[in-house]
């Protein structure tokens, strides 16, 4: 198979951002390690190491609770991230910015606190059919706590969700809409503001999942009018372990703590404690101090390239990989949405997603095989896996066209 002729410009000089990565840097098996998993975990760039280290070797302290110089720094540098999530969410205030480990902890934090609160026997919550375990298991706890019910937007056949299967599930019992901004098996970028919109007129709450979108896109969530937003700091090129979960202030000093513990109080008896404002309040224990400066050396990073200078790329890499793997004969795309982020999901007539892994890996190339916690979404499609290539700015034609390569050759071996 002959490589396309790449004609894509980025709107910023890739190989130099390469440089700022050094895990880009090393072979694998003996070959230039070619990183397309960046859906399951982006990499890093030098200036996030770096602000992490800094943490560690000069200021290191515990936040919010001493005088001493090293906590008086700690805590800024910390604070410091939630003005700056604060501007790359363009959220109104910092207080309606929650640090937790990540889109997952978010999603349950909502579920467990407003879910526990407000949601009662006969309620519904809907979620769609192509959503992240994360986005379904903490609402099916909560459903089955309370006697309510789950229910499913159905997905067409690239991927899409079928808007007016939504509408007809809405009604006096939703309560809440929780759906993904992009889909991590599919690639599919939902029409979030629509929904959100539509689950409002019909007197629900809409929560959206952006663990997908936030490192691709540019989110504004006064502009999507989402009632709940969460992200995970690793896959925007921060560390693990830290992600933000935006909640309108109304909703979130309505809602009951959701741990107890150190930073989360004001004052505490035997007989009675009183919780401390926002964002604090849902904010128990010592935080990932480190992650939380870390992510917002990662915000900065980002900004400075420009998400949209890292979308337009992201979407003519995507056309190419797209372009690249429909000429490998047995090769089905599976999410072929209109409006897709840089997902490759797909199967190959005849062999298994984790043999194609495994053998793309001895050729340096680190794609995810599996179910990418989305089984209902395999489930729809009728397979039980797909071999995702995910990709970030980073990423380029020269690493699309070895993966093409690489696929071609796992169909002779297999042939
Ligand atoms: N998806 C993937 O390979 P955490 O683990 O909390 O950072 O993110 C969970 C999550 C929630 N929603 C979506 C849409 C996601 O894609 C993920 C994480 C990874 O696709 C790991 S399973």
């Amino acid at each position: 198979m002959s490589a396309l002729v790449s004609t894509i410009q980025a709107g910023f000089d890739v190989e130099k951002v390469r440089g700022d990565f050094p895990v880009l840097k090393q072979k694998v098996h003996g070959k230039p390690l070619v990183y397309l998993d960046n859906a399951a975990t982006s990499q890093k760039p030098l200036a996030v190491i770096e602000a992490i280290r800094k943490f560690y070797e000069v200021d290191c302290a515990n936040i919010h609770r001493g005088v001493h110089e090293l906590s008086q720094r700690s805590t800024a540098a910390y604070e410091q991230t939630r003005v700056k999530v604060k501007q790359f969410l363009n959220a109104r205030t910092k207080n309606e910015l929650i640090f937790v480990r990540g889109t997952t902890e978010g999603i349950n934090l909502v579920a467990s606190s407003w879910g526990r609160k407000c949601v009662k026997s006969g309620d519904e919550i809907v979620v769609s059919g192509m959503e992240h375990h994360s986005n379904i298991v903490p609402w099916q706890i909560l459903c089955e706590e309370k006697g309510a019910k789950l229910r499913v937007i159905p997905i067409d056949d690239r991927g899409e969700l079928l808007m007016e299967e939504y509408e007809k599930l809405l009604g006096p019992r939703t309560r809440m809409v929780a759906v993904a901004h992009v889909s991590n098996a599919l690639g599919t970028v939902n029409p979030v503001r629509e929904i959100v919109e539509m689950a409002h007129k019909a007197g629900a709450l809409a929560l959206i999942d952006g663990a997908q979108a936030a490192p691709h896109m540019k989110v504004d969530v006064q502009a999507l009018d989402a009632d709940f937003y969460a992200f995970s700091g690793h896959k925007l090129f921060g560390p693990t372990g830290v992600g933000v979960l935006y909640g309108k202030s109304k909703l979130l000093n309505a809602m009951p703590p959701y741990q107890g513990g150190g930073d989360m109080i004001r004052t505490v008896t035997f007989e009675k404690t009183t919780y401390n404002d926002l964002p604090y309040k849902f904010e128990a224990g010592t935080p990932n101090i480190a992650g939380g400066i870390g992510l917002g050396a990662a915000v900065d990073y980002v900004n400075r390239i420009g998400l949209d200078k890292i979308g337009a790329y992201e979407h003519e890499l995507l056309a190419y990989g797209t372009e690249a793997l429909s000429q490998i004969g047995g090769l089905r795309l599976i999410g072929t949405a209109r409006q897709k982020a840089a997902v490759l999901s797909f199967v190959m007539e005849g062999i298994h997603p984790h043999d194609i892994g495994t053998v793309l890996d001895r050729m340096g190339i680190a794609v995810r095989t599996g179910h990418h916690c989305a089984q209902p979404v395999m489930d729809r499609f009728g397979v039980p896996a797909t071999t995702r290539a995910s990709l970030a700015f980073y990423n380029t034609t020269a690493e699309i066209d070895a993966l093409a390569a690489g696929l071609t050759k796992v169909k002779e071996m297999f042939a």
